[in-house]
């Protein structure tokens, strides 16, 4: 909450929450409170991949059942991480089938004595399919990486004789199939005279290198047998008055009294209530505010971030928040999927506007589109939802990014995921990225907000920035005067080695991407007080993809080296950024935008 006489959450204008998730159950973020503990499980865990020819050795030598060293070598992997950069062995860099981790915890003996406790054990993500075992019993599975998932293990761990230890089992597969979500496909290449028997490749069909793993934290945590399950909060105002409407479910018994205290950031009170739902007001409250954004326009400045490997880092988180900060940026997207919890808090605190994306990435094949795709669409949708829906960050979902959305069929399906997601949240607008043409998309007559990537002078017409402004133009009044809708530019950029330098410009040079950049701004500064609402350029930093022709150690249309370090375009766009929000900065945000003692997530 934020500080203030009174304050409370406010997104971007009054909400209305008619929310009736299909999912049973929340996702809260666990906290330790008196009647809550929690027990990282971060550190190292021991850890095998399974290099038989059929992957499936774990399960036919149930290596779940006793201790991972008993059934061969392991070596130390570390959580949270991608198993990938980790060791010197390329097999595991490139590995596809199924790893093993395990850890060992002894448990404080109330947990495991207090049958008033219930014990839970939650896995941040595992990517991309995950079965669980605790003591060798099969607890839990998973589908889809970037997500929460969790179970009561209260029955396993509170019977007979105290088990001193726990053993925690998880097997992870990062199999793509067509009906996974970044959906992929599995070739085996079966010319003998070039491939040896057996052999396969994995194809993805989007432009980040599929690390998988245990990528967030795993933990233990505890709550009474009654217990909140889920809180759901949204927002309105009425005069200076914030109103915050909740509803909390509790599970585990009828007989509960529910008192409700809003606290600010100092943990102060500033509104009560009783029950599971009702409605709290604030007098005098001082609403959430992106940082440096004005009132009028509300304008989105910022660029993708892509999260370097996938290991949630706390150093490479704050140095992100704080690049983002001398910037001067207000949003991003979560490309290509959702981000550590741990982010969406910061951009709570920090006053960064989200366009909250799900892995819907590389939906680039007819095939693709399919029942089950669908229906495991919708649910990835119900899980992100379920789980970001109380940030005030998050203002907007995107479904998909670069689906082939000239394709019929794609028509239907992003039909169908986008009314599933506003049937989800009826209070935030709903889109998915496109790099269609405007007469072809399919897509677009369902899509609240248009967001566009193009890459004028990059991916063709190589070189001639003369044309960029032309065509960027082109872009935006036909897409304006088919859909009459807002329309973000999402992605925009250079490729560009650090260090590669060339006057007049020369492409992969910084000063290509700056001039490149430069060019494009020229274009949006002619619709920016119009109908584009934003503008998000291709890529806050450098980041790994699978080896290609065209790809030198990855994608390199960071403004930000991998090392986070900056390059030329870094201080054009510092410029840019603090110059609009100096043009159009509302005053009341001024105060609140410069300090982080105005956080505004408790
Ligand atoms: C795109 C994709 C993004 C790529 C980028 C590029 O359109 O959305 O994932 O990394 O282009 O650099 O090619």
């Amino acid at each position: 909450m934020a500080r203030g006489s009174a304050v409370a959450w406010a997104a971007l204008g009054p909400l209305l929450w008619g929310c009736a998730l299909g999912l049973q159950g929340g996702m809260l973020y666990p906290q330790e409170s008196p009647s809550r503990e929690c027990k990282e499980l971060d550190g190292l865990w021991s850890f095998r991949a399974d290099f038989s020819d059929n992957r499936r050795r774990g399960f036919e030598e149930q290596w779940y059942r006793r201790p991972l060293w008993e059934s061969g070598p392991t070596v130390d992997m570390p959580v949270p991480s991608s198993f990938n950069d980790i060791s010197q062995d390329w097999r595991l860099r490139h590995f596809v089938g199924w790893v093993w981790y395990e850890r060992e915890v002894i448990l404080p003996e109330r947990w495991t004595q207090d049958l008033r406790t219930r014990v839970v054990l939650r896995i941040g993500s595992a990517h991309s399919y995950a079965i669980v075992w605790v003591n060798g019993v099969d607890t839990l599975e998973h589908e889809g990486g970037y997500l929460p998932f969790e179970a009561d293990i209260s029955n396993l761990v509170q019977v007979g004789p105290l088990p001193s230890r726990l053993r925690i089992t998880i097997a992870i597969n990062n199999t793509l199939t067509p009906t996974t979500l970044p959906p992929g496909t599995i070739q085996y290449l079966t010319d003998t005279s070039k491939y040896p028997k057996g052999y396969f490749v994995q194809n993805t069909y989007f432009d980040f290198f599929n690390y998988a793993g245990l990528q967030r934290s795993v933990l233990l945590y505890t709550t009474p047998t009654t217990y909140i399950d889920d809180i759901t909060v949204t927002t309105s105002v009425e005069q200076d008055s914030g109103l915050v409407n909740y509803q909390i479910s509790v599970k585990g018994s009828n007989l509960f009294k529910l008192e409700v205290r809003l606290l600010d950031a100092e943990n102060k009170v500033v509104a009560n209530g009783t029950g599971t739902q009702g409605q709290l007001k604030v007098p005098g409250v001082s609403l959430w505010w992106p940082y440096l954004m004005h009132e009028r326009p509300a304008y989105l400045y910022s660029l993708e971030v892509m999260i370097r490997g996938k290991g949630f880092d706390w150093p490479l988180l704050v140095k992100d928040f704080n690049l983002l900060r001398w910037l001067g940026a207000n949003a991003f997207r979560t490309s290509h999927y959702p981000y550590a919890e741990e982010v969406m808090q910061m951009c709570d605190r920090y006053g960064i506007v989200v366009i909250d994306e799900c892995p819907g990435v590389g939906l680039a094949l007819p095939q693709f589109f399919n029942n089950v795709s669908l229906h495991h669409h919708m649910q990835v949708m119900e899980e992100v939802v379920r789980r970001d829906k109380n940030h005030p960050a998050v203002v907007m979902w995107s479904v998909a990014n670069e689906p082939a959305s000239h394709l019929e069929s794609a028509g239907y399906y992003l039909k169908m995921v986008i009314a599933h997601t506003k049937s989800l949240d009826p209070s935030r607008p709903v889109t998915f990225v496109s790099n269609s043409n405007y007469a072809a998309d399919k897509g677009a007559p369902y899509v609240d907000v248009i967001c566009l990537n193009s890459y004028y002078s990059w991916y063709h017409d190589y070189g001639h920035l003369e044309l960029i402004q032309l065509q960027l133009a082109t872009q935006f009044e036909n897409w304006y005067k088919k859909y009459q809708k807002p329309i973000i530019q999402s992605e925009y950029g250079a490729e560009t080695i650090a260090g590669f330098h060339q006057d007049p410009p020369l492409m992969f040079t910084e000063e290509y991407q700056k001039s490149l950049l430069e060019q494009y701004h020229l274009g949006l500064d002619q619709k920016r007080r119009k109908y584009v609402v934003g503008e998000l350029i291709w890529n806050f930093a450098d980041f790994m993809t699978e080896q290609s022709p065209t790809r030198v150690l990855g994608n390199k249309k960071g403004i930000f080296t991998r090392q986070r370090q900056p390059k030329s375009a870094a201080f054009l766009l510092r410029e840019r950024y603090w110059k609009i929000a100096n043009e159009t900065r509302y005053p009341h945000s001024v105060a609140k935008s410069q300090c982080l003692e105005n956080s505004l997530f408790t």
